[in-house]
């Protein structure tokens, strides 16, 4: 069925740090579904013409670009590793967090150069890569889908890329940051292929702040 005649589709987190803030920041715009059977990963709101589609976060940029959603809330890093441009609509208060190259406390590794020739362990290896050619440095990338802390200590790699927000988990691992390569945070963004500007209508004159 074409965009044009169907129900708006908004795709979000299915599950994990993402979801319960864009269900929130969703209510804080009126609105209202009934979440009674989670495991509908298509969810009809009932205030607006929209369906709710509960997706893992990275493959939101998917979605949206494809048109297969015409609204996503996703991590602006999931957008860059997949290198999506898409439009954003607005910026969201939540899901703050940057992605950092971090050495162990007694690396003799100092700057970005001391990178050259190093392995990197990351579940954001088309970030890095991009980076590195940029810094034009060349290093050894090891993908690796998660629990990226650990690598080092297990001689997987010499230091790793990684988000982080506190800091708690690189400190607990005795890894300390060496430079962030992005800045991130959660984004609405719209599918070239949405037929009309309907987030745009009800966004405009809200303004949603999340309570931490
Ligand atoms: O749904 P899917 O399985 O595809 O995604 P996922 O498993 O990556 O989801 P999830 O829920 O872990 O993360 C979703 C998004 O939340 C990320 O892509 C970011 O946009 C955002 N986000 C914000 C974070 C963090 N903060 C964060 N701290 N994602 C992950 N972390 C992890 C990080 O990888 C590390 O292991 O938390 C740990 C570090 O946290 P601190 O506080 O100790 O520094």
């Amino acid at each position: 069925m074409s965009n044009k005649f169907r129900r708006h589709r908004l795709a979000i987190q299915s599950s994990g740090r993402l979801r319960e803030d864009s269900l929130e920041y969703m209510g804080s715009l009126g609105a209202e579904f009934s979440l009674a059977d989670d495991r509908r990963l298509i969810q009809a709101c009932q205030s607006f013409n929209l369906d709710i589609i509960s997706v893992r976060h990275s493959d939101i940029p998917r979605y949206v670009a494809s048109g297969a959603a015409d609204y996503g809330i996703c991590g602006i890093n999931v957008l860059a590793e997949l290198n999506i441009t898409a439009k954003v609509i607005t910026t969201l208060p939540f899901g703050f967090c940057k992605l950092v190259i971090a050495v162990p406390e007694s690396s003799s590794m100092q700057t970005i150069a001391d990178l050259e020739g190093e392995r990197i362990a990351t579940a954001y290896p088309g970030s890095l890569e991009r980076w590195l050619q940029d810094q034009n440095i060349h290093a050894a990338i090891i993908p690796i889908r998660g629990s990226v802390e650990v690598s080092v200590e297990l001689n997987l790699a010499d230091a790793i890329c990684d988000l982080t927000q506190s800091g708690r988990t690189l400190k607990a691992h005795q890894l300390i940051p060496l430079v962030t390569i992005l800045e991130s945070q959660a984004v609405l963004i719209q599918s070239p292929h949405a037929s009309k500007p309907f987030f745009e209508l009800i966004e405009k004159n809200k303004s949603y702040v999340v309570e931490k």
